[in-house]
């Protein structure tokens, strides 16, 4: 490492990888902000913001709330108290998480509806094609692929704004657990109806009971959940492949001296496939040669990254807190996003060196940004397009800036439930096979070779170490025989940390260093972007059903150990409803009021069976996941 900071400690306080300490020592060198200096600069964050205490909803205020009782105002102007308003500000939450993801499923609706036998976009899984009509009730019987298609896309659609109330809720979803729903109100009337109605009842002079706030941005959240993201997800498997085993590399150092370096930043498949498809064509490859470069280097960064390594073994160049450090680098020739998760200061990073920083949608457009838009008459040649801006930048690229950290590592990844079921032994025909072809996981989960499931998930946050708590947490439950699934920046952080490799199984406890062996995978499970948590969900609906159980009753645990999002919180609040305890690695913002964290720290168990814990020690985190494992498999009348 060439530049470090005076008694560097920033492997302690700042990040475990290497690799964007390196970085950022660069950047510091280089005279580069970073997210970390721009925390240092907001220092002592606002309590009343921290606690969601305070109320912005109308221009009586806004209005805050003391956190004494019974000294300084306990009441806003118009006589919300404490539970009023932060169970109406949580909620708002909810609905901007549901719709971000919602949002981006729609998309994926219209390009479903869009394919064509001649078109830029086409049906790849015909099987899973079929499987996603019979669940829309899309008649197949001697149908033309593409009419099938589009049928279902429409189906799809419905949902988001059912004139009648109707949603098409998954069949892996028991009926159980679609049975408490009912009981509590919980089943969404449609997407966008749960989204708008939140809006509505969080305005001034509505709702003023916190139970019925919550209950609100549960059925909310269970549209994310069930209804957007798993759309997404299937309808994403149809349009581009459903993900199968595969290997790639992961970390910065993924990224090549003598190549023109792109990084694939956001969240919607379309504009990262037609990237990759742009890329490999001669027109590019040739472009790339006659400027000097030895050829094209796509790489991935956040979920986008997700989504082409599942199906093309793109790499994964970082998470969320390295999207500044792999510009800072000096060796990226473009950054290509699209939307989430974006920071404006690529901006400002990215006009440090040669980086074209390139925005292609009108859902994030970003003002110093470069705008060229995915043009859906012709997306093939916008990507061409957006690829030429990015080879012809190349010669620009200035040698004396570039740094590029001597860290990869090897990850195989690509574990949809379709390929978990086809590890056991039995491919997925129906939607009947997945409930009956998942018997040996839960043979394995019975007799106690594995203790249960954990889904370690969610962002970075620089108020957390950079990776610190996913990683402590995922290495402790592994110890314990916990089988790890992952998606999102979560996992990206197991990739950097090698625990993406079959051979990091000896990190685990001997029943699924033995699982791991049999089955040849590796011990944490790489399920996807984060609206494919979804795959999780359908895993744990399906593996409950061959059970004869409720979700609930299962030894599966969710956690979200250094979330940021409102996304991440939407999550967090459907693996709940969906009755998976959830462990947050920091309290969201609902500490000024008792009754809100009653709710969903209590009370949330009654109606749904699962609740959240927060915890921030990674190794109570553990501990606390052990014994509520045990307490589900006694329950069940299994060993522990
Ligand atoms: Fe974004 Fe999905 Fe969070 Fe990562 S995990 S920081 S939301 S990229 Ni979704
Ligand atoms: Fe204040 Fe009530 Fe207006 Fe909120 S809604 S800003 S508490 S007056």
């Amino acid at each position: 490492m060439n530049n470090t900071c005076d008694n560097c400690e920033c492997e302690k306080n700042i990040s475990i990888d290497p690799s964007t300490v390196e970085m950022l020592h660069k950047a510091k060198k280089d005279g580069v902000e970073t997210t970390w200096d721009r925390l240092g600069t907001q220092k002592n964050q606002c309590g009343f913001g921290v606690s969601g205490g305070c109320c912005r909803i109308c221009t009586m205020g806004p209005c805050r709330i003391s956190p004494i009782p019974g000294k300084g105002a306990q009441l806003g102007v118009c006589g919300a108290d404490a539970n009023v308003i932060v169970s109406r500000n949580f909620a708002r939450m909810i609905a901007a998480g549901t719709a971000s993801h919602s949002d981006h499923a729609r998309t994926i609706c219209y390009d479903l509806y869009d394919t064509g036998e001649d078109k830029d976009l086409t049906v790849t899984d015909t099987e899973k094609l079929n499987r996603v009509a019979s669940r829309f009730n899309v008649p197949t019987e001697g149908r033309d692929s593409y009419d099938i298609a589009h049928d279902v896309a429409k189906a799809g659609l419905n949902n988001y704004g059912s004139i009648f109330n109707e949603v098409d809720l998954p069949p892996s979803l028991p009926d159980q657990r679609v049975e408490r729903w009912k009981k509590h109100d919980l089943i969404p009337k449609a997407i966008d109806k749960e989204i708008v109605s939140i809006l509505h009842s969080s305005h001034i002079g509505c709702t003023a009971d916190a139970e019925d706030m919550i209950k609100s941005a549960f059925r909310c959240s269970i549209g994310d959940g069930w209804l957007g993201s798993y759309m997404a997800t299937e309808f994403t498997d149809v349009l581009f492949g459903t993900p199968k085993e595969r290997s790639t590399e992961a970390n910065l150092g993924v990224l090549e001296e003598n190549q023109v370096n792109i990084v694939m930043h956001g969240h919607e498949p379309t504009l990262s496939e037609m990237i990759v498809r742009a890329a490999d064509s001669k027109e590019i490859q040739d472009l790339a040669k006659s400027v000097g470069a030895e050829g094209i280097n796509i790489c991935g960064m956040c979920c986008t990254a997700h989504e082409v390594s599942m199906r093309h073994g793109i790499k994964l160049a970082g998470n969320f807190l390295q999207q500044e450090m792999a510009i800072v680098t000096g060796a990226v020739e473009a950054m290509i996003v699209d939307v989430q998760c974006i920071m404006p200061s690529l901006v400002k990073v990215a006009s440090c060196y040669h980086t074209k920083f390139i925005t292609t949608t009108p859902k994030a457009k970003i003002s110093g940004s470069i705008y060229m838009e995915l043009d859906e008459h012709n997306r093939l040649e916008s990507a061409k397009a957006i690829l030429r801006e990015a080879v012809l930048n190349y010669p620009k690229r200035d040698r004396s800036k570039v740094q590029i950290p001597n860290l990869k590592t090897e990850a195989t990844l690509g574990y949809s439930v379709e390929e978990i079921i086809n590890k056991l032994g039995k491919p997925v025909e129906t939607l009947q096979d997945k409930i009956t072809n998942i018997a040996p996981l839960a043979e394995v989960v019975a007799n106690g070779t594995i203790k249960g499931v954990a889904a370690i998930v969610g962002c970075n946050n620089p108020r957390d170490v950079h990776n610190k708590n996913h990683i402590a947490i995922m290495e402790g439950l592994l110890k314990n025989d916990i089988l790890v699934v992952t998606t999102g920046c979560a996992a990206h952080a197991a990739a950097k940390r090698d625990l993406l490799r079959k051979e990091a199984k000896s990190v685990a406890g001997p029943g699924i260093q033995a699982v791991c062996e049999l089955l040849d995978i590796p011990p944490v499970l790489h399920m996807g972007s984060c609206v494919d948590i979804s795959r999780i969900m359908d895993l744990t609906g399906i593996l409950a059903q061959n059970i004869g159980v409720d979700i609930c009753d299962l030894p599966v645990v969710g956690l979200a150990p250094e979330y940021m999002s409102e996304k991440a919180i939407t999550i967090g609040m459907y693996v709940v409803a969906s009755g998976i305890d959830t462990w947050l690695g920091s309290m969201p913002p609902i500490g000024a009021s008792p009754q809100v964290v009653d709710i969903l720290t209590n009370k949330a168990e009654e109606w749904v069976g699962a609740k959240f814990f927060v915890e921030t020690d990674p190794h109570h985190t553990v501990e606390q996941i052990v014994k509520r494992v045990n307490e589900k498999r006694t329950a069940l009348g299994l060993t522990l």
